[in-house]
């Protein structure tokens, strides 16, 4: 039966899915990581990143990534439960916005990769950087302010690239380059995304970049789907010309090369553009059609859906990727998520089973007690000095404390999704905190959406797996929806559906979230009164 495999290189690991697809059936014949601290250590990562002296730089290697890859197809060559003769597509996402500087001998030596040597010795050569700086990296505030100012200002570069200028994209990130290092610069022949270097490992040629991770630059005029003129002008000098092109999310950029043939006994499998973690996401939790959004509860929480239509973010919070099936994709970034929810389970002493059963005794609405969880800097809404908020709110009390922090993270991804302007019907339900049911109710309730939960998963790699499929079928000139890409593979396990008594008080409850919101940002006056006259419209405690 026909397999197709995807790749996630993520910050700690590569994850490898491979898929059997023959009409209806479909499943999952391998899955495997890799860790990149504990599998080579010799890199000296911790968490996949370098040591960092200064804490706002965060850079990996380049390196690290090609040797993980080089191991993985070893791994997959000595399984003997796959018949690899079948292998027909391979794509891969990584994670967004880190950079790979490549001199202009890589050209020739991404073409001639020797199959009797291994991969890592045979790139150093063709690095103009040593490292790479990744999505941790938070070092560029002038940089976005000298892009931004140079473009009109960040609602500009937002309208045009679907972000304003963030720290950690990679325009920034080359400006800084250019500034700190010129001559490093002058040397650079081509600058890769993550995702595009390791697919140009595949392919033994420079790759291009696709759509949805190339969104994640600052540099792509996102309607147009090609490098802005105005943008790559305002980042750095000849920056046009060391770019890769740009190619849409489906297309075959080329086959495993003579290095992977020969190395591996693999077979000259078509190769699909690598994309971005999220963006392949989406498709791994099967978001491919609008109206429906998945919310991850992992270390951050994040909210993404497909949107028809680039529209902005007028707060200048969010970002508005290419999604992989020629449209868009709105991601929202919570940095407060398990970690939060992990401080106030330790606060007062509890496990997951206590921390649920409180979330049961409390009722929703929380009497209108109100928590602003911001243990630590937050990214939406944008809160530099981290401080928790209370209002009407006893820091003492363990139950009211553990619904607050649950309410305040839905409330915040209802509040701070509203201007995609699409009509939600149905939450996509992820992470590892999503197999908490408790949580997934407050949820549903919040949204007054059914929630689907999702088996926790790899939906990054997964998505990488059913984007090669995808861009095969096409390439065999075989139309196939995406519906029919995705169907068998993200069925939810279960369904939580709002209580309607439930969705009417967090209807009421949300607009005095946001007073709270607005009143600790410093733009809205005392809530408290909003506070009381909830409260006593519920009756006493
Ligand atoms: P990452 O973003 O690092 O991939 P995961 O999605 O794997 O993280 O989520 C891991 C987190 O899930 C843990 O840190 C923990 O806080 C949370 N978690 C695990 N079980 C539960 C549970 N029963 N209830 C709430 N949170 C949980
Ligand atoms: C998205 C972002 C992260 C990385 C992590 O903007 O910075 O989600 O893609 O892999």
């Amino acid at each position: 039966m026909p397999l197709y495999l995807g790749f996630d290189s993520s910050t700690q690991g590569l994850t490898g899915i491979v898929v059997e697809i023959a009409g209806s059936e479909r499943r999952v014949v391998l899955q495997r990581s890799l860790n990149f601290d504990a599998d080579f250590p010799q890199y000296g990562t911790r968490s996949g990143v370098l040591p960092r002296p200064d804490p706002l730089v965060a850079t990996s290697s380049p390196l690290l990534w090609a040797e993980a890859l080089d191991r993985f197809m070893g791994i997959l060559a000595r399984d003997s439960t796959l018949d690899l003769t079948q292998l027909r597509a391979v794509s891969g996402a990584a994670q967004q916005h880190g950079s790979v500087y490549l001199n202009g001998a890589a050209a020739a030596g991404l073409a001639r990769l020797d199959p009797q040597g291994p991969l890592a010795g045979q790139v150093r050569p063709m690095l103009s950087r040593a490292d790479a700086p990744i999505w941790m990296d938070a070092s560029t505030t002038a940089q976005c302010a000298a892009i931004a100012g140079a473009v009109g200002g960040n609602e500009v570069l937002a309208r045009l690239t679907g972000s304003r200028a963030f720290e950690r994209f990679t325009g920034p990130q080359i400006r800084k380059y250019h500034e700190e290092d010129p001559s490093g610069y002058a040397a650079t022949d081509r600058i890769h995304l993550v995702s595009s270097f390791l697919a140009s490992l595949l392919i033994g040629a420079h790759a291009p970049i696709e759509p949805g991770d190339g969104a994640g630059m600052n540099l792509m005029d996102l309607k147009a789907r090609r490098w802005s003129e105005v943008a790559v002008r305002a980042t750095a000098p000849g920056l046009d010309r060391k770019l890769p092109a740009l190619a849409p999310s489906w297309s075959v950029i080329g086959r495993l090369s003579r290095y992977w043939v020969e190395r591996y006994g693999l077979p000259p499998a078509n190769v699909i553009a690598w994309s971005g973690d999220n963006p392949s996401s989406l498709i791994g939790v099967g978001l491919v059609t609008a109206g429906r959004i998945a919310i991850s509860l992992g270390t951050s929480d994040t909210l993404f859906g497909l949107l028809r239509a680039p529209r902005v973010d007028a707060s200048g919070a969010s970002h508005v990727f290419g999604a992989p099936t020629g449209d868009y994709m709105a991601l929202v970034c919570f940095k407060n998520g398990s970690l939060a929810r992990e401080r106030v389970r330790d606060a007062y002493g509890l496990d997951w089973d206590g921390f649920s059963r409180r979330l049961r005794e409390t009722p929703p609405g929380n009497r209108g007690a109100i928590m602003l969880p911001w243990f630590e800097p937050e990214a939406t809404p944008p809160v530099l000095t981290p401080g928790v908020r209370r209002y009407g709110l006893d820091a003492g009390d363990a139950s009211v404390n553990v619904r607050a922090v649950i309410e305040a993270q839905m409330m915040a991804t209802a509040l701070h999704a509203g201007w995609m302007g699409e009509r939600v019907v149905a939450i996509h339900a992820t992470g590892g905190a999503a197999r908490n049911r408790d949580i997934l109710q407050v949820m549903a309730d919040v949204h007054g959406t059914e929630v689907q939960q999702l088996a926790v998963g790899e939906s990054a790699a997964l998505g990488a797996a059913l984007r090669a499929f995808h861009g095969d079928q096409l390439a065999q000139g075989r139309e196939i929806g995406w519906e029919e890409v995705v169907a068998g593979f993200v069925e939810p396990v279960a369904r939580v559906r709002p209580d309607p008594r439930s969705v009417a008080v967090y209807a009421e409850l949300k607009h005095v979230y946001a007073a709270c919101e607005a009143h600790a940002l410093g733009r809205g006056p005392d809530p408290t009164p909003l506070v009381q006259a909830f409260r006593s419209a519920r009756g006493p405690a």
